[in-house]
């Protein structure tokens, strides 16, 4: 092992989340992109009791009896496949029976996995919140909730392609997971999906965390930029990854009840010190859009270059990049505007919505008016880049959108979660938002958006008129 060659700059910061009010968790972590280690906010929950024996152990049996029959992704940690580990897919109650064969046989003659070698099995990526709906084993933290990813996901798809429905179903339905895997299990460096914010609560166990500041990302990659260090621990090639040697790394051991905030563009790697169970989400919202657009431009740019040569043969290159863009990276161009559009859309009804009240009552809402108005500007200055990178557009109806019940329900998603973050002593109403928005006067009612221009014209329109 090449572990005593990892240069260690310095630990996570550790705050009580009980003495943390949202806004400053926004000031100093979300705006900052820095890592938070955070405690004292999981004593209420479900799944840090019917999960967790007395003495701390995962409660495997109760896994089996109550999940048993859910089908989930296992990673077996001893076998690489490309720049992750090999997966495949068990029941819950086949994982968990491998599980404790593997800790009851002390003897040298452990059973082999279904892979054929007898290493330890870690269930990742569950998507156990949308499968167990009438469960309610956790709820999320008021510091993550400002979740337009899953709030999107729950509504939407971010891409349809014809050919990948069944597949689509599963894997991209949201971005909540369940982790888990007996001691010795990790997961290899990365960085994460559309480089989104995680958060990651250990619900028993404990973890061991290195991460990287996305300055200096870089120094793991090979020459080229293109592949990236597997196992930091593990002797590093210095010809094939010169700059690794120089990253400074930052340290975090989590302990059962904590919750580690890794911020946008942050490579890390994980390794479980004990048995653990873990739940974290992916999410981004304002502060984080522009590394989930940098990223996107980013790919198309490899996924083009990679298919430059059939070019002159190819019938629709822009349709083919797009295509492999979506299946690499999870959406494209388009998906990515619309989905800036809904976004955009939502937030100019709920300022509407927050002028109309202030008129009527006299009442402005003033942490939730900067809140919204940051999210408009947010999006808007991501339209401005998408228009300058020359991506398409979708032709959108303004009226249509609104009124639409989906678009209506991602509108009341995000106000019930403003009124949380902003006013968690208001009652919630949900009546005026239906209600105000079938008279929204704030564009032409005809008004179409076509292209990420027409969107930060929209923005900008609404924000002076809003505003003013
Ligand atoms: O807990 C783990 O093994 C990995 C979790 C992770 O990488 C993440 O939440 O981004």
């Amino acid at each position: 092992m090449g572990f005593e060659l990892l240069n260690i700059g310095g630990r996570v910061e550790k705050v009580n989340g009980k003495n943390l009010t949202y806004a400053e968790f926004a000031e100093r972590f979300l705006s900052k992109n820095k890592p938070v280690l955070l405690t004292g906010l999981m004593v209420d929950w479900r799944a840090s009791k019917d999960w967790v024996l007395d003495d701390g152990r995962p409660n495997l049996p109760f896994f089996s009896s109550h999940f048993g029959d859910s089908k989930v992704q296992v990673a077996d940690c001893s076998s690489r496949e490309f720049s992750d580990q090999r997966r495949t897919e068990l029941l819950v109650s086949e994982f968990i029976d491998h599980w404790v064969s593997v800790q009851d046989d002390d003897s040298d003659h452990k059973p082999s996995n279904e892979f054929g070698c007898k290493s330890p099995l870690y269930l990742k990526d569950w998507h156990f919140k949308k499968e167990y709906q009438d469960y309610i084993a956790y709820t999320t933290p008021l510091f993550f909730s400002d979740d337009w990813l899953n709030m999107y996901l729950d509504k939407f798809r971010m891409h349809t392609d014809p050919d990948y429905q069944e597949k689509d179903e599963i894997v991209c339905s949201d971005y909540r997971f369940v982790y888990m895997g007996a001691k010795g299990t990790w997961t290899p460096l990365h960085a994460d999906v559309f480089r989104s914010y995680s958060w990651s609560a250990n619900v028993c166990g404990k973890k061991l965390w290195y991460l990287l500041p996305p300055s200096q990302s870089h120094l793991v990659f090979d020459r080229n930029m293109k592949t990236s260090v597997y196992d930091i621990l593990e002797e590093t090639d210095q010809v094939k990854f010169p700059g690794f040697k120089e990253a400074i790394w930052l340290e975090c051991t989590q302990a059962q009840g904590e919750i580690i905030f890794v911020p946008s563009g942050w490579y890390h790697q994980v390794h479980n010190l004990e048995d653990t169970i873990s739940i974290n989400h992916n999410w981004f919202n304002a502060y984080n859009l522009c590394w989930v657009w940098d990223l996107l431009l980013r790919d198309y740019k490899e996924a083009k270059e990679y298919i430059e040569d059939i070019k002159d043969i190819c019938d629709d290159f822009e349709g083919l990049c797009q295509r492999n863009l979506a299946a690499n990276t999870g959406m494209n161009y388009q998906d990515f505007f619309i989905f800036m559009v809904r976004l955009s859309f939502g937030n100019l009804v709920l300022l509407y919505q927050l002028v109309k009240e202030n008129e009527t009552s006299g009442e402005l809402s003033m942490h939730k008016g900067r809140q919204i108005i940051l999210n408009l500007e947010s999006a808007r200055d991501i339209a401005m880049k998408m228009m300058k990178a020359g991506s398409p557009g979708l032709l959108v109806n303004f009226k249509e959108t609104i009124e639409d019940p989906t678009f209506v329900r991602l509108c009341l998603d995000l106000e019930r979660i403003y009124l949380m973050i902003h006013e968690p002593r208001r009652e919630q109403t949900t009546e005026d938002l239906t209600r105000d928005l079938v008279d929204l006067d704030l564009l032409d009612s005809s008004a179409f958006v076509g292209s990420p221009e027409d969107l930060a014209n929209l923005i900008y329109k609404g924000l002076r008129k809003l505003t003013k």
